[in-house]
């Protein structure tokens, strides 16, 4: 029996469900101070003199800087690329601001309440400005640059490949399909916004942060580069954090500058974001528009792909990844689990003034799957082909692995074909065709839609190099340490926000030392615990982490071998560890508990020769060129004509992410993913108007998903190991946000069928129903 593969209940959840989670804002000090911001309400306005005397003569007010006040710090995050464009992001704006909510001074009060107030009693003079509101806006001829410099506010322009046959292909290719696809932009909204406790240490001459975060070095890297201090000079924590989904993967400006305030005042300093905020002046992301075109055969396979990607990144690049990461993975992966034979893809980051973007859940992934699922439709419709037999023959097939394709990735063992043969075989089974035929005679439109997908994770060092990030990610680390009672500690970069680390890790480790899963504690998020780590996002923690884990348990598994062979005078290859017991395999009676070694390596040091004393410990790296969970999801909607509502009716999913650790975590993952996928095609939208006002400021107009708007999800798992980690597990956090809004979205255009419209935008809401139902939409869609 091994722990790895079972439904470990989650450790974490003991705390958190009786409501001992410590989360940044539980943090007590009794002299804290608060921060609130002031901010702009313009999109785009020049900014002149700010007068804080105001607000300094606010009772309880204990500072207010700007910008000058404090040095003007700033942020920079670079792609060391012709084709990039760096934008500074200061702290607090200086002579411009560029989005409604971007902080121009802080506040610093005994209360949160008191800052808040006095916040508002900051005065400055704006010029407003002509905003660049939208994808169109930024690009048209004349645009107003939101950065001096870039042309067409284009940040980041890449042809990341191109092939001569394309023009040929698209000429005589007897099928051709493509059109404009658009997603919307999207807020993370995790449950607890950013939050951020930053004081400074006198004994250890040390800025000690608590911060709600995913990615607890690199928030140490930006205030060391922003404010001018050793990396050694900071110690960033993340205690428990309510969620992050990408949002929290990027430096927030006001952490860092509550750090400024915490170093100036030497009194310790909080921020805590309010939903608004949240909403408004955090960061977004998935603005994204793709004009393709694909030519294929009149066996319904395709010959060629030519894509122009832009997104809309906002006003700044946030730090570390660069406003790059949405075009660049949308350029390079946009093929997915289909075999393109020529290639054409041009990406596009393009500044607007609106909030910046971060790498929100799948980052560009639920997008070019949406791409690529449509143009399979499309096609299929054309030549009047089964849609999923398109997929097929399209897909990259058992025989064909390890796959290296036309955008030179190399795709490892998956089960794509087989996820689509178990999907559709359920969908069969399980009457959905019968049931959907039903509702249509109830007098409502109904629809199936499926979507075939591969997740790219844990992204090494190898392929992260290629985007060229000044800082590149990749690596992690690990190490364990066995304690005198036999308890063992495991301390890693990454930094688990909601994903069940403390289980899934202590599973692996476990199994490798023979012990049980509740002796192993996990430290994560904690930046003198590891010598750098890059924190948790892209679906790397398992297998990065984790693999690094796995080698420093291994390691010590090894040096309880060798202590127990020397103790019960057998080799080191003979002993076992299983059970908490180490056992000379074959004789019973000689055996030794695994805490009694561990108490004789510490306390009874002389009983082991010199190379076995002074502890059980090791660390670990992993670095992996990176690993390809797949799935295929399929959804049946429908709609009703009397309101244009959009009803999910059932879902399903059959995922592979190789050795699955723990079956509960991943059912969890899948089923939270496809709720942010399925409220990606149907309900969430950041909305602005032309002056670059936001009007999805709060929750009333923001559509989260609630569980009445979903159905249960159904989940069978494939087991395909990869090579390309120690567990054989395979990264699998953002697929059921990758294949969900494909999966809707077709299932939508299904249940469209003879209307004679189809979209290929999300969300579709019921205002883009009730317009096809009454003739007033164009098909977007084309021949679909
Ligand atoms: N797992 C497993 N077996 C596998 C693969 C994963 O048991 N074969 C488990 C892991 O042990 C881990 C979880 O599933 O407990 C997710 O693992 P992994 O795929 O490595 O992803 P990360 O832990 O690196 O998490 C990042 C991923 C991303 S990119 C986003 S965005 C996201 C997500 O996780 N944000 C989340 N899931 C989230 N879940 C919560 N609750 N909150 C977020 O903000």
């Amino acid at each position: 029996m091994t722990w790895v593969g079972a439904s470990v209940p989650r450790k974490e959840d003991q705390r958190m469900l009786l409501g001992r989670g410590r989360f940044t804002g539980d943090i007590n000090r009794g002299a804290a101070l608060h921060a609130a911001f002031a901010r702009s309400p313009h999109a785009a306005a020049s900014l002149g003199p700010i007068d804080l005397s105001q607000a300094l003569a606010a009772p309880g007010v204990v500072a207010a800087c700007t910008a000058a006040d404090l040095g003007d710090p700033a942020l920079l995050a670079v792609l060391e690329r012709p084709e990039f464009v760096p934008t500074r992001l200061p702290l607090l704006a200086i002579g411009q601001v560029r989005h409604v909510g971007e902080p121009v001074a802080v506040v610093v009060a005994g209360d949160p309440y008191t800052a808040e107030d006095a916040a508002e009693l900051v005065a400055v003079d704006y010029t407003a400005q002509p905003a660049v509101a939208s994808l169109d806006g930024a690009r048209a001829p004349g645009a107003r640059p939101v950065h001096d410099g870039p042309a067409g506010n284009c940040l980041v322009d890449l042809t990341m490949f191109d092939d001569d046959r394309l023009p040929g292909i698209f000429a005589t290719a007897p099928v051709l399909v493509g059109g404009r696809l658009r997603s919307g932009r999207l807020a993370a909204l995790p449950l607890e916004g950013r939050a951020c406790l930053a004081e400074w240490d006198e004994r250890d001459g040390q800025l000690v942060m608590h911060v709600s975060t995913q990615v607890p070095h690199q928030v140490r890297s930006g205030v060391a580069q922003a404010l001018s201090l050793a990396e050694r000079q900071i110690r960033v924590i993340a205690p428990d954090v309510g969620g992050g989904f990408g949002l929290k993967c990027v430096v927030g400006r006001e952490e860092l500058v509550v750090a400024a305030m915490a170093l100036r005042l030497r009194r310790p300093v909080r921020w805590v974001e309010d939903r608004q905020e949240n909403l408004t002046a955090s960061f977004h992301g998935h603005e994204q528009c793709y004009d393709v075109r694909a030519a294929f055969d009149a066996d319904g396979r395709i010959l060629g792909l030519a894509a122009d990607i832009d997104c809309d990144v906002g006003a700044y690049s946030a730090f570390p990844f660069t406003c790059g990461v949405e075009p660049l993975m949308a350029a390079t992966e946009l093929p997915g689990i289909y075999k393109v034979p020529a290639y054409r893809a041009r990406g596009r980051a393009i500044a607007s003034n609106k909030a910046p973007t971060a790498p929100y859940r799948g980052v560009s992934r639920p997008q070019l799957v949406l791409v690529m699922e449509r143009l399979m439709e499309k096609a299929a419709r054309q030549l009047g082909l089964d849609p999923l037999t398109v997929r097929r023959r399209n897909m990259i097939s058992p025989g064909e692995f390890p796959y290296t394709g036309v955008n030179g990735i190399t795709y490892d063992e998956g089960s794509y074909a087989e996820s689509l043969d178990r999907a559709e075989k359920q969908v069969a089974e399980a009457g959905w065709a019968a049931e959907r035929d039903r509702l249509r005679g109830q007098g409502l439109r109904a629809g199936i839609g499926y979507s075939c997908f591969s997740e790219r994770t844990a992204y090494g060092t190898p392929v992260m190099s290629l985007r060229r990030m000044r800082m590149t990610p990749g690596y992690d680390t690990a190490s364990v340490r066995m304690d005198p009672s036999g308890e063992v500690i495991v301390t890693t970069g990454t930094c688990g926000h909601g994903q069940g680390h403390e289980t899934t890790f202590a599973q692996i480790v476990a199994d490798r030392l023979g012990i049980d899963p509740g002796q192993v504690r996990l430290r994560e998020g904690d930046t003198d615990l590891a010598s750098y780590g890059w924190g948790t996002w892209g679906s790397r923690s398992i297998v990065i982490g984790g693999s690094a884990a796995s080698r420093a348990a291994e390691q010590v598994a090894a040096q309880l071998r060798a202590v127990a062979a020397h103790l019960l005078e057998a080799s080191a290859a003979d002993i076992e560890l299983a059970a908490g017991t180490a056992r000379v395999r074959g004789d019973a009676s000689a055996a030794l508990p695994i805490s009694e070694l561990a108490r004789i390596v510490h306390f009874q040091t002389h009983r082991v020769p010199e190379p076995l004393r002074y502890g059980l410990e090791a660390r670990s790296s992993f670095d992996p060129p990176g690993t390809f969970s797949n799935g295929c999801h399929a959804a049946m909607v429908s709609i009703d004509v009397g309101t244009c509502e959009i009803r999910l009716r059932r879902y399903l999913v059959v995922e592979d992410c190789g050795v699955v650790i723990n079956p509960m975590i991943v059912d969890g993952q899948v089923r939270g993913g496809v709720a942010q996928g399925v409220a990606a095609a149907l309900l969430e939208q950041v909305r602005y108007d032309a002056q670059g006002q936001p009007g999805s400021a709060t929750l009333m107009d923001y559509l989260a998903p609630t569980a009445a708007e979903l159905c249960p999800i159904e989940i069978t798992h494939l087991e395909t190991p990869s090579a390309h980690s120690e567990t054989g597990a395979k990264g699998m956090g953002e697929g059921g946000t990758i294949g969900a809004p494909a999966a809707v979205l077709n299932a939508v255009n299904d249940a469209l069928a003879g209307t004679g419209t189809s979209f290929d935008h999300i969300p579709v809401l019921p205002s883009d129903i009730h317009a096809a139902l009454t003739g007033a939409a164009r098909g977007e869609g084309g021949t679909a």
